[in-house]
């Protein structure tokens, strides 16, 4: 989908972050600010609202709740040109390297201003040297507390010049694409195509993208047929600078060999290695950068290339040692006794000769993984369909982009049989949180799309509380009371230190009306590191007081994170799986959370978002006190 979204989104943040460190108007900051908001969740692609950049028509644009004139004329000059030069202007008026200070936990542009006018920080590098030598200490608003956390923040980003990684929701889509394309290139030549590695195993961030392929068994390269998967199974993404899946090469009589459809495909800026066997290319994507491994195994070798390159190392180490201790051989091209080749064509005939159940790929960490295989006691993991219903969502009332009756349609559309909206509360009014006054009518409104939506899907009304620094929430129990369900969240004070931020929660946790601990520490994934509570003992309250622990599925979020769940899980919590959807795209990152939840070994039972709609409804008020 919409490429052109979260560039352009990007790009409106970075003038209102320059605007307000360069101490420019404060209507501007806002107006920029919201354009980010709008156009990073919407659904549509702004480039289909302008089909001629240089004969534009402004009105399909400024029909969209929220894009004015001004925005709407930026949006064009974007669209037609590549840039926007009021953006090039304002980066020219500060160091090239400040903005980069804006990705400090806690360090947003008020902060930026004060370190590089009263400061000369021009850079993190910059930050990082006056640090050492004491020289920012004497700046009024610079107490040793906030040198302090600036520490804390430079130790937590990526030294420079490391290799970059980027978020399993970024990495996912292109990898589908990559495997969608190559499909189309190649169609009757392939046996078989998937992704291997991290990516696999769904780590929420992803090093490199590691893909197999086997050629059909006697196939020369031959004709392109009509065959391959249908565009768009990639959830609709389209790289920007790419053509729609199967349309490049629709002209193309005899089809290119693997390496060849691989080293070309639209994303590639760099060809690293290109052979028979392994294909290696770094790819470039508005921004983004990546590489990408493509290896070539022979069908008779698939299995064991997909079991030995899905990795973990670890667990891998620890499969080869188990086929020593058989007197067996495992390498990427199979099972071994001597010379003869036991297994190798799929995973589970590897598995099944070592005398394993086939693991999933998300357990394969090498914790204890192995040994519950050996014994038929690996879990029955949580699967995508088995969600029904959508415990955390905003709508226009906050800071989402549509309406109850969209995002019930939306969630009902998916064969869900609940939806909560729950929108911000007053302290969050950034994000436009409802005063109590306001929620009262909103409680209304969604009343009234329940009756409407009776027939499809329940719609609960709640709210996303937040959960001020000392615990207290930002509704008085009075207020809650009234709500269908709670979902409590952190939002701001996230630097405080790991026993105000436990106390914090646990206080959340005890009120007798909170339903969810929603992204219980408030993570940015590569941006900020959040809350560092004790776990294990918000897990025994929730668990405890029968409340859910969240995955938060959002790709930014996933938090509870993997090993944060599996904490939960043991102390016997339950989890609630939920996308905080402003907008419809962002109902796609579900499975973002289910791989996340799978990692820490969550079963269908432990999600309350699996539960029919019935027990659903009565768990939720069997958490009310
Ligand atoms: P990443 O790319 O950093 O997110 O993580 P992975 O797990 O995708 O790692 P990567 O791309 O370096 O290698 C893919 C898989 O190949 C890895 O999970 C296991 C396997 N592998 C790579 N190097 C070794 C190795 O030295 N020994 C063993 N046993 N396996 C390896
Ligand atoms: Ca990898
Ligand atoms: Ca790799
Ligand atoms: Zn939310």
């Amino acid at each position: 989908m919409a490429r052109a979204n979260p560039a352009l989104a990007a790009i409106f943040q970075q003038m209102a972050d320059v605007t307000e460190i360069l101490s420019g108007d404060r209507f501007r900051v806002l107006a920029f600010q919201k354009a980010a908001r709008i156009l990073d969740e919407l659904a549509l692609d702004v480039a289909e609202l302008v089909p001629d950049p240089a004969h534009p028509d402004l009105k399909k644009l400024t029909a969209v709740q929220g894009i004015g004139k001004g925005t709407a004329e930026r949006i064009v000059e974007y669209l037609a040109t590549g840039k926007i030069r009021e953006h090039h202007d304002l980066l020219a008026q500060i160091p090239p390297e400040l903005p980069a200070l804006l990705d400090l936990q806690g360090v947003g542009p008020k902060t930026v201003a004060l370190l590089w006018k009263q400061g000369g920080v021009t850079s993190l590098a910059d930050l990082k040297t006056k640090l050492g030598d004491n020289s920012l200490s004497s700046i009024p608003g610079l107490g040793p507390k906030k040198l302090e956390n600036f520490r804390q923040a430079l130790a937590f980003v990526q030294p420079q010049g490391a290799q970059q990684r980027v978020r399993l929701g970024q990495a996912m889509p292109i990898a589908r694409w990559i495997i969608d394309e190559l499909r189309h290139k190649l169609s009757r030549q392939i046996h078989e195509i998937h992704y291997a590695g991290s990516l696999r195993r769904g780590k929420e961030t992803i090093g490199d993208l590691d893909i197999l392929i086997s050629p059909a068994p006697g196939s020369a390269p031959a004709p392109e047929t009509a065959l391959g998967s249908a565009p768009g199974s990639a959830g609709g993404y389209a790289p920007a600078s790419a053509p729609a899946p199967g349309s490049a090469h629709t002209t193309n009589k005899s089809a290119p060999s693997i390496a060849d459809a691989f080293t070309t495909l639209p994303l590639v800026q760099d060809v690293l290695a290109k052979g028979d066997t392994k294909c290696s290319v770094r790819l470039s994507d508005q921004g983004l950068h990546l590489q990408s491994d493509l290896r070539i195994v022979p069908p008779e070798s698939f299995g064991a290339a997909l079991l030995y390159f899905t990795g973990s190392k670890e667990h891998n180490v620890r499969l080869r040692q188990r086929a020593l201790e058989q007197g067996l051989k495992l390498n990427e091209y199979g099972l071994y006794k001597g010379d003869k080749l036991l297994a190798g064509q799929t995973e589970e005939e590897i598995f099944r000769h070592l005398g394993l159940d086939w693991i999933p790929p998300e357990l394969r960490e090498d914790h204890g993984e192995i040994s519950l295989a050996e014994r038929h006691q690996l879990p029955a993991l949580i699967n995508l369909g088995d969600i029904q219903a959508e415990l955390h969502a905003h709508t226009t009332a906050s800071d989402g982009l549509w309406s109850i009756f969209d995002l019930a349609q939306s969630c009902a559309d998916r064969r869900m049989h609940v939806v909560a909206v729950t929108d911000h509360s007053k302290s969050q009014f950034q994000a436009n949180g409802l005063s109590e006054e306001r929620l009262v009518q909103h409680v209304q409104a969604i009343r009234a799309a329940a009756a409407q939506f009776k027939n499809s899907i329940t719609i609960l009304a709640g709210a996303e509380v937040d959960i001020l620094a000392d615990g207290r929430l930002d509704y008085p129990d009075s207020v809650l009371k009234e709500l269908d369900i709670v979902v409590a969240s952190p939002h701001a004070a996230l630097t405080q230190d790991p026993k105000k931020a436990t106390a914090r929660l646990r206080k959340a946790i005890d009120n007798r009306y909170v339903t969810i601990l929603g992204h219980p520490t408030g993570r940015l994934i590569l941006r900020r590191p959040g809350l560092a509570p004790d776990i294990e003992e918000l897990a025994q309250a929730a668990a405890q007081r029968g409340i859910a622990l969240e995955i938060n599925a959002n790709s930014y979020r996933l938090d509870l994170r993997d090993t944060h769940a599996r904490v939960a899980l043991e102390a016997g919590c339950k989890l609630a799986i939920n996308t905080d959807a402003h907008g419809p795209a962002d109902l796609d990152q579900l499975p973002y959370g289910i791989l996340t939840a799978r990692r820490a070994g969550a079963r269908q039972d432990d999600v309350v978002n699996t539960l029919p709609r019935d027990a659903l409804l009565k768990w939720i008020k069997s958490t009310r006190r």
